[in-house]
């Protein structure tokens, strides 16, 4: 069970400076995602649909930045088909121990290997699907282009990534638009204003979301043939980039 995320309600003196996914984030992190991402929950539920078209017989099946396994969960729990492993990976090791025993727990039967690793340098290879749920934000810019050409290589003819990720908007009035909504998203989600301008301080220069148009030109330069924005939720968004 998740803990109620407080961790920017404490004393100033007691919280870290830039935000990083350390124990006290992982014992709150499944309450801190649901309240701050708005169309989380949904996400996850449409999840399995897109899942069972996209793996294939004795492929493998990624999930990068995995954190806690939700997506991982939704996944393993949805593949129809023989032979297929999942492979989930954080370089986090408080959240990769964490979800080690949350996936032990579960009694879906599709092998699932959740290893510390840093993403951008692990590889990737016979892959019918790759779910990559808000982790690129947080990846340097400057290493972007190669980690998505590499998911591209590592996928089978056909092969889905789903990409989903915080927005940054093209005019500065839909930005402040989606800015204003998203505060009153978590305001709804009982974060005092306080709460929400700390994380927001310490979450700056760590989480660096790009446009919709920069992902969909990215993708195709990284060798993907279909690019189709399916889900969003204010300024949250899934692709699908289909290989
Ligand atoms: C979910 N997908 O619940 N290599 C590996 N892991 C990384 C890297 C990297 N280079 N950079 C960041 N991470 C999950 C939520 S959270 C999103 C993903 C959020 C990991 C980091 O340790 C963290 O666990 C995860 O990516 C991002 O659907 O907190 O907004």
């Amino acid at each position: 069970m998740s803990e109620k995320d407080t961790l920017f309600n404490e004393p100033t003196e007691t919280q870290p400076g830039s935000f990083e996914f350390n124990e006290p984030v992982v014992r709150v992190f499944s309450d801190m995602i649901e309240r701050s991402v708005p169309g989380y929950r949904q996400l996850l539920e449409l999840t399995p649909l897109l899942v069972r078209s996209a793996v294939t017989p004795n492929s493998k099946v990624y999930d990068l930045g995995c954190s806690l396994g939700a997506a991982t969960l939704a996944a393993r729990r949805a593949i129809q088909v023989p032979g297929v492993e999942m492979i989930g990976l954080d370089n986090s090791p408080e959240m990769v121990a964490r979800c080690q025993q949350i996936m032990a727990q579960d009694n879906s039967t599709v092998p699932v290997d959740i290893r510390v690793a840093d993403i951008t340098d692990h590889p990737y290879q016979n892959a019918s699907l790759c779910l990559m749920y808000f982790t690129l934000q947080f990846v340097a810019l400057s290493q972007r282009p190669e980690l998505l050409k590499r998911i591209c290589e590592g996928l089978n003819p056909g092969g889905v990534l789903l990409l989903a990720e915080k927005l940054r908007f093209e005019t500065p009035e839909e930005q402040a638009w989606m800015d204003e909504h998203h505060l009153d998203f978590k305001r709804s989600q009982g974060y005092s204003d306080l709460e929400i301008a700390k994380k927001r301080q310490a979450i700056e220069n760590v989480l660096i979301p790009q446009t919709a148009a920069e992902h969909e030109t990215a993708l195709k330069q990284a060798g993907f043939g279909h690019i189709h924005r399916w889900f969003q939720c204010l300024n949250f968004s899934c692709f699908v980039a289909i290989k």
